[in-house]
């Protein structure tokens, strides 16, 4: 009798052993099952399409969920926050696993991002960064802009070494790049640099174009540069300056911020200085993020992007490998 129950005692630990041979502190099995691509739906509310940038930025994030076979519910909120905040909360409520966005701007995120967080769905900050606190989202993936308006700062300082006279072309009110290459510039910019006049061109060529035709209607010719928040807005402002009379890239020196084709077409045509990059390709890195966030890994508060500086001298030799 006392030999049975040693035995059954054995054998209930060995079973307890094996039950736990994966791990005493891991979920059960049916709530380890992992997330993979295939299984990963993710809702994503895009900004809108305003510049040849967003153009490209919404192609990666589309065609990398087709090659990875994730399930992806797309919107364009035509820049509009009031539609970004409604395409979040339609993704909440189907239930998506990971909810990636663009905020258009830098506030009033708060109350969506928390009844994202209280349905349990992480939430990827893609391109744009939200002021909101570090709990309501998974992470930011993004350049850091600060840094663009700093070089595009330092280029304008090489073009016009005897100084003068600039205007500034502000991507959309309130934008976290708009916020930040606005600052960035001012951190480089020489002294003998003086911004005479600074105002939105929403990142579109259509209002980078009017914004300029009135920078020129007020200060002519005294204009000798000109910093665009994005290549957009700079190839606008080009129209603009060249119906007046005046050339673009030589009259009117000109930086901007993107390095999208379109840029190094004008700088072949020898109308535009220089280019600050802003990669854009950011599929990739987003549905890794977004299967590291579903699977429960916590993650860095940014992951920032790579990003280089272009001149004419080699747009031409590199245009044709540029894939945006
Ligand atoms: O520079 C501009 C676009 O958020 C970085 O938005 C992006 C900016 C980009 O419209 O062209």
């Amino acid at each position: 009798m006392r030999k049975l129950s040693l035995l059954v005692v054995f054998m209930m630990a060995f079973f307890m052993l094996v039950g736990c041979g994966s791990g005493g502190d891991e979920p059960a099995a049916d709530e380890a099952a992992e997330e993979t691509y295939e299984t990963l739906v993710v809702g994503y509310a895009q900004i809108g399409a305003e510049s040849e940038w967003r153009t490209a930025n919404t192609a990666s994030i589309k065609e990398t969920a087709e090659q990875l076979g994730v399930e992806l519910k797309f919107s364009d909120a035509q820049q509009k926050q009031e539609n970004q905040i409604a395409a979040i909360r339609s993704y909440i409520a189907e239930g998506v696993d990971v909810i990636g966005f663009s905020p258009v701007v830098e506030t009033g995120w708060e109350t969506v991002l928390q009844e994202a967080k209280d349905a349990g769905i992480p939430v990827i900050m893609v391109d744009r960064r939200a002021d909101v606190p570090r709990e309501l989202y998974a992470t930011y993936l993004g350049s850091d802009f600060v840094e663009e308006g700093r070089k595009a700062g330092n280029e304008m300082n090489t073009l016009l070494p005897e100084g003068g006279k600039i205007v500034e072309l502000v991507g959309t009110v309130g934008s976290a790049p708009a916020n930040d290459r606005y600052d960035g510039f001012r951190e480089t910019l020489a002294d003998n640099i003086e911004i005479i006049d600074s105002q939105s061109g929403d990142f579109t060529r259509a209002q980078g174009k009017e914004v300029m035709e009135a920078f020129l209607k007020n200060y002519g010719d005294e204009i000798v540069g000109l910093y665009a928040h994005n290549d957009d807005m700079a190839i606008g402002a080009i129209q603009a300056i060249e119906e007046f009379g005046l050339k673009p890239g030589v009259d009117i020196k000109i930086v901007s911020v993107d390095a999208v084709r379109g840029a190094f077409e004008a700088m072949i045509a020898g109308k535009l200085n220089v280019t600050v990059e802003c990669n854009p390709l950011l599929g990739p890195q987003f549905y890794e993020l977004a299967l590291r966030a579903v699977n429960g890994e916590e993650l860095p508060e940014w992951v920032p992007s790579e990003e280089s500086v272009y001149y004419p001298e080699n747009a031409a030799e590199l245009l044709p490998e540029r894939k945006y």
